[in-house]
């Protein structure tokens, strides 16, 4: 009844947001809208206003996810799940929702301090078909899924398990990785649609987001950009593999806040029941080497500063 149904936005804050424009649209695909607010563009990918709200704040880091439920009813039913649960959460004003255009908005934190907002309602302009930022074979998997998936910091995976679920997400751990030392590495990934996940745990680094993971319809989509990224210099954190969980093949390469974009194609839908893996079928190469590179220095398209 109160359950998340999607993540629908991301709001994202960056050092360089002339440098972000010229990536998401020329090597992304994503449509840049600029409607004249200072620091401030909105990444499309289909009919929704925006997917991405990207703020030149200096943080290159999440800002914040928005998750959606339903509608006004299933907003009210989480107001009292929170309650009842003790987690506090605000309730946003109407100005608040509209600078998200969405109708109604609050916000809240998860128990490892990632800010979330919770929305219902978003701004859906059908009379505004998707226009790539540059050539595309075919259009971004978004629809009921969501716009992609993220992996996002992590203390505590029980707690994060916990707070998900009160959420209404399903999930579990899904991979158990050995390491050199005989430890082993756990991932928890959980769902709120046919998306086989939207949030992810356990991996991570220094900032709050690992990795967006944006997926495209057509295979030749994902051949292309890899085209792209190799041509321009863009580092690959992790080359091309197919994941065990969503049977997804990708690869990521940095953005220019440095942190991970995992570009895929031809994921299967969540299967709502719990495995485990200890590796992916093939590929997906950790490249260890690959840090924030200066991207003064790479040939990557760069808007007008
Ligand atoms: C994913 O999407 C992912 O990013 C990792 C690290 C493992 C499985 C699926
Ligand atoms: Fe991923």
């Amino acid at each position: 009844m109160s359950a998340i149904t999607e993540l629908g936005y991301m709001v994202i804050g960056v050092k360089n947001l002339s440098r972000w424009k010229a990536f998401a649209s020329e090597i992304l695909g994503m449509e840049v809208v600029d409607e004249g607010e200072p620091g401030r563009c909105y990444l499309r990918m289909d009919f929704w206003h925006h997917r991405f709200i990207v703020e030149e704040d200096g943080s290159d880091d999440l800002r914040c996810l928005g998750l959606r439920v339903a509608g006004h009813e299933e907003f009210g039913a989480l107001q009292k799940v929170l309650r009842e649960a003790g987690v506090s959460h605000q309730v946003c004003s109407r100005a608040e929702a509209q600078d998200r255009h969405v109708l109604e908005l609050m916000k809240l934190e998860d128990p490892n301090g990632n800010p979330l907002e919770i929305f219902h309602g978003p701004h859906v302009q059908y009379s505004k078909p998707f226009h790539p930022g540059r050539r595309m074979y075919g259009r971004f998997a978004t629809g009921d899924g969501g716009l992609g998936h993220c992996i996002i910091r992590n203390l505590d995976l029980a707690a994060s398990y916990s707070f998900y679920r009160l959420l209404g997400m399903r999930g579990g751990i899904e991979y158990r990785i050995p390491r050199p030392d005989g430890s082993v590495g756990e991932a928890l990934f959980m769902h709120c649609n046919e998306r086989d996940h939207t949030l992810a745990f356990g991996i991570g680094g220094s900032k709050r987001i690992n990795h967006v993971m944006i997926e495209s319809q057509s295979f030749d989509d994902l051949a292309y950009t890899y085209e792209l990224v190799q041509k321009h210099n863009i580092p690959i954190g992790i080359t091309l593999g197919k994941h065990s969980n969503d049977h997804q093949y990708s690869f990521y390469f940095l953005n220019p806040s440095g942190w991970l974009i995992e570009y895929g194609w031809g994921a299967r839908p969540a299967s709502h029941q719990s495995e485990y893996y200890q590796e992916d079928f093939y590929g997906h190469e950790f490249q260890p080497h690959v840090l924030t590179p200066n991207w003064d220095a790479l040939d990557v398209p760069k808007a007008a500063e």
